[in-house]
């Protein structure tokens, strides 16, 4: 008897988004190695935490797909490309992988719907939050390196940015969790 419960294209999508966290994995940890090189020792921490964020996310999609009944199938990653220039860089290339991230997980959710597959549609709400909270973390830091100076930022910018950032909470507060006492 077929238990699979996922569809070839599905499997497919969530077997590739697998792949696409386990790569965003990469990046963050190539440049928590890269600050931590050039004395950023709380951007780099930062980082790496993130990097573990991302891989809890593709162990995640893994578990959903054996839950359901499909082959997983763990293909090579691809390399997080070259280390950044400076730390406004950083940050613009960490926005732009997650903002890429969410379009290939919104693009599961559209397929999910297109088939009827709610179990899928329920499973991935979950990531359509986390990338939520994570564009808009990746947004503040680069409000924040702006008001720093961007790449014009001095030294000592930099060094409050980096002790800011060796504090800074994992998650971000969303519009959803806002009140009139809790601004
Ligand atoms: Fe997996 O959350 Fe970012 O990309």
């Amino acid at each position: 008897m077929d238990t699979n419960r996922l569809s070839k294209t599905l499997a497919k999508a969530l077997n590739d988004q697998m792949t696409n966290e386990a790569h965003n994995a990469q990046i963050y940890l190539a440049y928590a190695s890269w600050a931590n090189e050039k004395g950023y020792d709380g951007i780099s921490n930062f980082l790496f935490r993130h990097s573990n964020e991302e891989r809890n996310h593709m162990m995640k999609i893994l578990e959903y797909i054996l839950k359901r009944g499909g082959k997983v199938v763990v293909t090579a990653i691809p390399g997080p490309g070259a280390d950044p220039v400076s730390v406004n860089d950083c940050f613009e290339k960490i926005f732009k992988s997650e903002v890429e991230n969410t379009t290939s997980i919104y693009e599961i959710v559209n397929m999910s719907m297109a088939e009827k597959d709610w179990a899928t549609w329920n499973f991935m709400q979950w990531f359509v939050k986390e990338q939520t909270e994570e564009e808009t973390l990746a947004m503040d830091l680069l409000s924040k390196i702006k008001v720093a100076g961007g790449e014009k930022a001095g030294h000592d910018a930099l060094y409050t940015l980096d002790r800011d950032l060796a504090i800074t909470p994992d998650d971000a507060v969303l519009a959803q969790d806002v009140t009139v006492e809790k601004p």
